[in-house]
């Protein structure tokens, strides 16, 4: 269902239009209200008149991560503070949390957004959407409670963790919707399988997955495990939190709510605009926010759009599902690795779960080392070593032939790398340390 047809159906020009009102308001409001942004125009020489296109937002200055950072906690505050009503933070690995702090504007503009996300995953009134988002800081289960309840569904706001106690509200309450991370859905299908529960004899036909990356393999699994559709979301917590992009029944590339968040894709090195279709980093300028509004915020993750019509009929821009984050890439010997590539290889040998652990290390040459632990299946894992020893070569071949670098396998028993009930971890990096 098209939550709101009038904006996410919009004539493309006429949205290119209002974009560009947007934008100009915008950056008139930085600069009078948040000295940061004053400052850092002042450098460029650069005010709202000068913005004439969309285009001419390569003018502006970029915001990042550590910018927020040297903000923190109120400084890129864009309103009196007397009208915050809200505030979610993420705290990431390293020093201070990035804070979003809503009015009630930014408030409904949230709604709206994961209501119309909600909406393409098949989210309405008559649905019991069971939410093991966490809840908290975090952005995830106020989000996803908020698009549900735009939508009249009934929310059961589990936030994450105690896997008996959802399975048990999930078969008396019978949930129809579920929405976490991907790696808590797999988790919660296993236990689901050890307590003697087919999850495909229950009312779950669909859910909404994001926070993490995932790959079209795992979406395979979790849809096959659960019987549902399995929809692929996507937000951050500087820009609003989930509802910035979204699948729709195509399931084939994420629609941008991009009459909130103005999307563009630059090289991550000169920070130049990319062509149409080529990888970079993704960022956005939030178009309407009144609290902490961001100007071509980087945010690391990387994608290309997708602009050809979509079949479901909404004209937004469409970005691929991500590829990873520029500081999620693994150097290893020079050569550049993602994470989700050996997820995505992984998953193409029937004898591992979807479940695995990369570890690099410097080894005694003080060159890198990669260590891949794998679940084995239950069904393949033996005392007899000569199969294991077959299924590690057979894994190494594949790791080579895919990543073209050298990857030690180590399969490991069923149930022994450590589930996350929110994101998973799953790369240990001990060069750093
Ligand atoms: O994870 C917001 C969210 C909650 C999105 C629930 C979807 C569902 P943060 O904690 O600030 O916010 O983390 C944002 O998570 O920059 C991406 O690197 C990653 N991420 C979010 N969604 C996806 C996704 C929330 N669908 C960071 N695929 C982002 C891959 C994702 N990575």
């Amino acid at each position: 269902m098209i939550f709101n047809p009038e904006y996410e159906c919009m004539d493309i020009d006429a949205r290119k239009k209002l974009q560009l009102a947007n934008l100009k308001n915008l950056v008139e409001t930085l600069y009078e209200k948040v000295p940061f942004y004053r400052r850092k125009m002042d450098e460029r020489g650069v005010r709202s008149a000068d913005i004439h296109s969309l285009a001419d937002i390569e003018k502006l200055p970029f915001t990042t991560k550590d910018d927020l950072r040297e903000n923190y906690p109120h400084g890129l505050l864009a309103c009196p503070k007397d009208r915050i009503v809200e505030v979610h933070m993420s705290s990431g690995t390293t020093g201070k949390p990035v804070v979003d702090e809503y009015t009630q504007k930014d408030i409904d503009i949230w709604r709206e957004s994961m209501a119309r996300t909600m909406a393409a995953g098949g989210c309405t009134r008559d649905d019991i959407v069971q939410n093991c988002y966490g809840y908290g800081l975090f952005t995830g289960g106020p989000g996803a409670h908020y698009g549900a309840m735009t939508l009249g569904a009934e929310v059961l706001p589990m936030s994450s963790g105690n896997t008996a106690r959802q399975l048990m509200v999930m078969q008396d309450f019978g949930s129809t919707m579920l929405t976490c991370t991907p790696s808590y859905a797999l988790y919660v299908s296993e236990e689901a399988e050890d307590a003697g529960i087919d999850l495909k004899k229950l009312p779950l036909s669909k859910g909404c997955f994001g926070a993490e990356p995932w790959s079209e393999n795992m979406r395979r699994e979790i849809e096959s495990r659960y019987g549902m559709k399995a929809y692929d979301i996507y937000g951050l917590t500087e820009i609003i939190g989930p509802g910035v992009s979204f699948e729709c029944e195509a399931q084939n590339g994420l629609h941008i709510n991009e009459d909130f968040f103005y999307p563009e894709i630059i090289d991550p090195v000169s920070g130049k605009a990319l062509p149409d279709g080529e990888k970079g980093e993704l960022v956005f300028t939030t178009l309407t926010k009144e609290g902490t509004p961001l100007l071509r915020y980087r945010t690391r993750d990387i994608t290309f759009f997708m602009r050809e019509p979509c079949s479901c009929g909404r004209t937004t821009l469409k970005m691929h599902r991500l590829f990873g984050r520029t500081d999620d890439m693994l150097i290893i010997r020079g050569v550049n690795v993602f994470p989700s590539q050996i997820e995505h290889a992984l998953f193409e040998i029937e004898e591992t779960e979807p479940q695995y652990l990369i570890v690099v290390d410097r080894g005694e040459s003080h060159l890198d080392d990669v260590e891949l632990q794998v679940e084995v299946k239950k069904e393949f894992f033996s005392d007899e070593t000569r199969g294991l020893e077959a299924l590690r070569s057979k894994i190494e071949g594949v790791m080579k032939s895919k990543l073209q670098i050298a990857v030690k396998v180590k399969l490991v028993e069923p149930k022994t790398i450590e589930r996350s009930i929110g994101k998973a971890k799953r790369v240990i990096d001990r060069r750093q340390l």
